[in-house]
């Protein structure tokens, strides 16, 4: 089973986060749903290949894969997390956009996005990222595998920052066995650290936000079977983004200048680059 927090553990938790910028949460999912996910990734890959976004030889995500299969859908709704995000964002959450990530080994340990803040990044416009992630590891990740590294305070304290004043050693690395969840703020300046002897480190990650007709990204379509829900447990306005066409100006908008022809593969590859230009 996964973890039920009691509501003094998810104040704890929620307060945490506001303070940090990120909490990791321990147990997040179990055993069985571990095997089940990592099953669905390798099935994924292999079925829907052009769904696959290569931003460098070690980063490889799989982007809009909810119209594919149903098999996520726990994962965004996984209550371990739920219950610290209604806590973190109210009753107005909703998800915004979902991915799996793979990590492979690699002896290129420059990270292609570096210290960044998600969704938006020019420096300036920091105050408009409102939204929190969460990531769930379907692979242990020690001190030896790459992992997520995060700069504590910077999504409010610290928020004046700038990522491109940070040094490779500043963050915390994130460690834990598979199962462990990280939330974090996507204001909050993180990064992927890689390590030289790193096997594939699994990720699953989702962005949620509150009820605005406006979304972070436009990578994720929410189809029909999630949108047309109707479970008592879940948050109200939960998958009401399914049909907001509104994109908040960042690395989540294709660039009205590219080409149709363009797979979203290579949009998403050319946002991330006009993203770091922008920086
Ligand atoms: O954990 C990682 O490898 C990188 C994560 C990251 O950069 C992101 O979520 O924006």
């Amino acid at each position: 089973m996964n973890h039920i927090h009691t509501t003094r553990q998810i104040e704890t938790l929620a307060r945490e986060f506001e303070e940090q910028g990120y909490v990791k949460v321990e147990n997040a999912l179990s055993r069985e749903q571990l095997t089940r996910f990592n099953a669905a990734v390798d099935r994924h890959r292999e079925s829907h290949p052009e769904r696959w976004v290569e931003l460098s030889d070690s980063f490889r995500e799989g982007t809009n894969v909810l119209p594919d299969t149903e098999d996520f859908d726990e994962a965004i709704e996984n209550s371990t997390t739920l219950d610290i995000l209604r806590a973190i964002i109210g009753e107005d959450i909703t998800f915004e956009e979902f991915a799996i990530m793979l990590r492979d080994s690699t002896s290129n340990l420059g990270e292609i996005k570096g210290w960044h803040r998600d969704i938006v990044r020019e420096y300036d416009r920091r105050m408009e990222i409102d939204a929190v992630s969460v990531m769930l590891y379907l692979s242990d990740v020690t001190e030896n595998d790459h992992c997520f590294s995060i700069v504590p305070e910077t999504h409010s304290r610290l928020v004046d920052v700038n990522p491109l004043d940070v040094d490779p050693g500043d963050g915390i690395d994130v460690l834990g066995p598979a199962g462990t969840a990280v939330i974090f703020h996507a204001r909050a300046i993180h990064c992927g650290h890689l390590k030289p002897n790193s096997g594939q480190r699994r990720t699953l990650q989702a962005y949620y936000s509150r009820w605005r007709n406006q979304r972070t990204a436009e990578w994720s379509d929410i189809p029909e079977r999630l949108y047309a829900k109707s479970d008592p447990t879940l948050p109200r306005r939960f998958y009401d983004k399914w049909n907001v066409t509104r994109i908040l100006e960042g690395v989540g908008k294709r660039p009205a200048d590219l080409s149709p022809d363009l797979s979203v593969s290579e949009v998403i590859q050319e946002v991330q680059r006009r993203g770091r230009a922008a920086m």
